[in-house]
């Protein structure tokens, strides 16, 4: 290890001066460590390359230490065995980070959600797609869902298809005129049962002002698709999702 120094004769425990190979990186004052023992640098010697010490200080006793035993300043120095636990011993370049391991894990939950990744991930990617204003009331997109698309869909010829499969709407950002009409036709691709409800203005599930696809509350299998109408009389920004994949399938509805 740099900077570490070899003792050039064997050191009884009443000891006080240490002959090195050289003083050069040693200060008065320094704490400086041989073996198990820590002493205290009180002079140094140039002329000799010696320290003179106080033994066995901190609370460590003065022992015999062997002729070439290494004297290092533990506060910015430490000796090592290298390539331990089956590694090899490798070259590492200026600046490389010596971690004492293991790391503990950080604090909280592992899942990555909160910003703290779990060990060896990174966090998860911001979810692409925007973040839409909803009307006042709508209820809130879960975190978990789907991300809301930029591509806007809008109605061809009074149709507006929306495929689903397990468990997302294909397209998810839909645009209606307001007072106009619109068959709102959901196709599932999929295996698993949907179907696609707007809370509606006044932004509660399975009231009167709700809008679902199928209109008669049932859900669309697997290859199945239905239709119903939308009549869209209050501009807004809503929300709808398919009531049988709550946390995922979600998607927002523009009336202007
Ligand atoms: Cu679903």
């Amino acid at each position: 290890t740099l900077g570490v120094r070899r003792c050039l004769r064997a050191i009884s425990p009443a000891d006080t001066v240490l002959p090195l190979e050289s003083v050069a990186s040693f200060r008065e004052g320094d704490v400086v460590q041989v073996d198990q023992e820590l002493m205290r640098v009180l002079a140094i010697d140039a002329a000799a390359n010696a320290l003179q010490v106080e033994r066995g200080v901190q609370g460590t006793v003065p022992t015999r230490h062997s002729d070439g035993a290494p004297v290092h300043d533990p506060s910015n120095e430490i000796v090592v065995e290298r390539g331990v636990f089956s590694t090899e011993p490798a070259p590492h370049p200026v600046g490389t980070q010596v971690l004492n391991g293991p790391i503990p894990p950080p604090e909280g939950p592992l899942t990555g959600e909160g910003g703290t990744p779990p060990c060896g991930q990174l966090p998860p990617a911001a979810a692409p797609g925007i973040t839409p204003t909803l009307s006042p009331g709508q209820p809130q997109i879960p975190r978990t869902a789907q991300p809301i698309q930029a591509q806007v869909v809008e109605p061809r010829d009074g149709l507006i298809e929306v495929p689903m499969r397990d468990n997302l709407f294909v397209v998810n950002n839909l645009k209606v005129r307001l007072n106009q009409s619109v068959n709102v036709k959901i196709i599932n691709e999929g295996q698993n049962p949907h179907n696609l409800r707007l809370a509606g203005p006044d932004g509660a599930w399975n009231t009167g002002d709700d809008f679902a696809v199928p209109a008669d509350g049932s859900f669309v299998q697997g290859g199945q698709e239905a239709v119903a109408v939308f009549m869209p009389d209050q501009p807004g920004v809503y929300v709808f999702r398919c009531d049988v994949h709550p946390t995922t399938m979600w998607g927002i509805v523009t009336v202007e």
